[in-house]
């Protein structure tokens, strides 16, 4: 009799031990999101007919013969995104022109039709091979919108891009993830489509079921809402999905996330390592610099999201040297950065979930990611202190929720141990997968984490500590309107800056920037910065001119009195910029005085760089005169693509070069048709 009371005393205490587990708490993710959150960095490759005609977006009017690779090369690329340390590789199989890198049999814009190889070549065979030669994941972006397919905007489309997918999804084995672009234009008959998302995410799941599927809105992983590579410092997993669609107009809810969405989405962060996505040789010396690029580890990987960095693959078939140059030296700095500092110390909690040992505070330091810390039920807050055992240097911290049973953490902040108790050297909001605070360096023993307000318990499980080596920013080069070039590096104290007019590195011996130096006519300037009795440098920085606007005026505005503001729009200053409303009519034209015949081969158009999207100019033409009477009919017009995502500066080659003293700038459609505005950072012009 006892022994069986004391067997029923030991069920139900298992029985007990096995129900206390922390609850889920809200939307909680997937196993294919589970598996796809182990990943952070992974490359983007932009590489079609775009690469070829120097376009972002192409027209679908092009002949497959103009897709002509010389040394195609997808072992190469994926030589270099393993040993940049990135994870797989997403190619653009299909972009918005239509053109398709494998020989799909659904349309007669691929590469069966091209010369390349005899029409007998297939990139996505080789790339597909070349992943999995270098143990890396394969994926693959299509745009839905299709400039040349002759069945775009009628229903008969959606069946065609179901089976355009199924060819993709069978032919090449696992693909982990489909990026489906939520641009939605017209067609070669000026239709747009409505698409049949619920089937092509049933032709995914059909055919890849663990591929996790890329939109604004989903379903498994979304679009941070800009192209710029950074996620939300608060970056909530969840998404009120059933309210987001591919093209949602309140694109920049997506950076934040939505606090108790109904469904896990997290982000995955896209930013190409150049301005463009894809190549163009005239931004050969404009690849991110090292100091931006470990910014947007940060903000990316750092702030709950996995980071997709494009590579714009060259006319060769190649990734450009200087891309290559840029990765590695990130991998080199991430490397030093990484060494964890916190791995095995000791670790306490004044708060564990049910006092048992399985929820211990040790399981935020072992080297596992299945086990974690779980805080007492019903606890909003709680602290971990690490105990470092001996007095150690670091300024990065990474923190890890248990994601699997939700997103909880609004809150936390982190403490040092200084001689008279703890000091708060960082804080944040939501930490999710992961999160990495930076702060300045300190010196300490021991460390404490505070979960300051958590939605449901807090559920930890990972902590490390690092040492990241700082960086000394590279210098910034700009020029004003008399031409006169200065070099300045704001964030660095007393650095020396050198610099080179003729193309090659600054080294330490270089010239030294003591005053502006005059370029009216334009050049090249390299400048690099050092510190530290010239030991330590930054990585140089390249910035190439034109010729100044030393002797432009601004004739008109498209207002009968150009107001004294306009001279923003050729000041040479990239933050400031010029705005009006636009005209009823007709298009809001700007006509500049260049002040002296100038051979004319092209212009440059900088959007506005304060982040809004108020008055970007879409479609445009452009005519010349010598008087400033009689034009030319337009020398150049049609639209700045993608511009609206991705606000960089363009520039635009004329088919011909004209030879003209003023030149006319028609505004004739913004990249938002109902805005009311128009504006210009930098007008210019090209003249080499
Ligand atoms: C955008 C596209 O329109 C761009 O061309 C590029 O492919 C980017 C990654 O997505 O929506």
């Amino acid at each position: 009799m006892r022994r069986l009371t004391l067997l029923a005393a030991f069920v139900s205490f298992s029985l007990l031990s096995i129900a206390q587990t922390p609850a889920p708490y809200g939307a909680v993710p997937s196993p294919r999101q589970l598996a796809w959150h182990k990943l952070k960095y992974y490359a983007f490759v932009h590489f079609n007919m775009n690469t070829f005609t120097n376009e972002e977006w192409g027209h679908g009017t092009e002949t497959p013969d103009m897709f002509n690779p010389t040394q195609l090369d997808c072992r190469q690329w994926a030589k270099v995104a393993k040993e940049a340390g990135m994870e797989g590789i997403v190619i653009t199989a299909k972009h918005h022109d239509g053109f398709c890198l494998w020989p799909s049999k659904y349309t007669e814009h691929s590469v069966k039709n091209s010369k390349w190889r005899n029409g007998k070549g297939d990139v996505l065979k080789d790339l597909s091979e070349a992943c999995k030669e270098y143990g890396l994941k394969f994926g693959v972006y299509l745009s839905p919108w299709d400039r040349n397919h002759p069945a775009y905007g009628t229903p008969e489309y959606n069946e065609v891009f179901k089976k355009t997918l199924q060819e993709v999804l069978t032919q090449y084995g696992d693909v982990f993830e489909v990026w489906f672009d939520g641009a939605n234009g017209e067609g070669p008959n000026g239709k747009k489509q409505v698409y049949d998302w619920p089937g092509f995410i049933e032709t995914v799941r059909k055919y890849q079921p663990n591929a996790v599927i890329f939109s604004d809105a989903g379903p498994d992983i979304r679009w941070v809402g800009n192209e710029d590579g950074y996620a939300g410092e608060t970056n909530w997993s969840t998404l009120n999905r059933d309210k987001v669609y591919p093209a949602y107009p309140n694109y920049w809810e997506l950076t934040l996330g939505h606090e108790d969405g109904t469904h896990w989405v997290p982000t995955e962060v896209n930013c190409s390592i150049r301005p463009g996505w894809y190549y163009h040789a005239s931004e050969d010396n404009k690849e991110k610099s090292l100091e931006h690029l470990v910014d947007i580890y940060y903000s990316s990987i750092g702030r709950n999201g996995n980071w997709l960095l494009n590579l714009p693959v060259d006319r060769r078939g190649l990734v450009h040297e200087n891309d290559v140059k840029q990765l590695m030296a990130l991998k080199a700095y991430t490397d030093k950065a990484t060494h964890n500092l916190a791995g095995g110390k000791k670790i306490t909690s004044n708060s564990v979930f049910s006092k048992a040992s399985t929820f211990a505070a040790g399981n935020v330091l072992d080297a596992s990611r299945d086990t974690y810390w779980a805080a007492a039920e019903g606890a909003k807050q709680a602290t971990l202190d690490i105990d470092l055992g001996k007095p150690t240097t670091l300024n990065r911290l990474l923190i890890e929720e248990y994601i699997a049973l939700g997103q909880r953490v609004k809150k936390f902040s982190v403490a040092a141990w200084q001689k008279d108790g703890y000091q708060t050297i960082a804080s944040g909001t939501t930490i999710g997968n992961r999160r990495i605070l930076r702060f300045p360096t300190v010196t300490t023993t021991k460390i404490r984490v505070s979960i300051d307000e958590s939605k449901a318990s807090p559920l930890i499980r990972h902590i490390e500590m690092y040492n990241a080596p700082e960086l000394i920013v590279t210098p910034v080069i700009s020029r004003n309107k008399e031409g006169m070039v200065t070099i300045v590096c704001p964030k660095t104290t007393d650095p020396v800056i050198t610099y080179t007019t003729d193309g090659s590195e600054p080294t330490a011996q270089s010239k030294r920037f003591t005053q502006a130096v005059a370029l009216p006519q334009g050049g090249v300037i390299k400048a690099r910065a050092f510190v530290d009795n010239m030991k330590k440098a930054s990585s140089p920085v390249t910035a190439e001119f034109d010729i100044s606007s030393a002797k432009w005026t601004v004739v008109s505005t498209g207002d009968a009195v150009p107001k004294k503001e306009a001279v923003r729009l050729i000041d040479g200053n990239a933050d400031s910029f010029w705005q009006q409303r636009k005209q009823a009519e007709s298009p809001t034209s700007v006509v500049l005085d260049l002040g002296e015949e100038l051979p004319l081969k092209g212009f440059t158009y900088l959007p506005r760089q304060d982040g809004k999207k108020a008055g970007i100019v879409y479609r445009y033409a452009v005519s010349v005169s010598q008087d400033g009477k009689t034009w030319s009919a337009p020398v150049s017009q049609g639209a700045f693509n993608n511009i609206n995502n991705n606000p960089v500066g363009q520039a635009v080659r004329f088919d011909k070069p004209q030879t003209a003293r003023f030149l006319k700038f028609d505004a004739l459609e913004t990249t938002e048709a109902s805005d009311a505005t128009v504006s210009i950072a930098e007008l210019g012009v090209l003249t080499r």
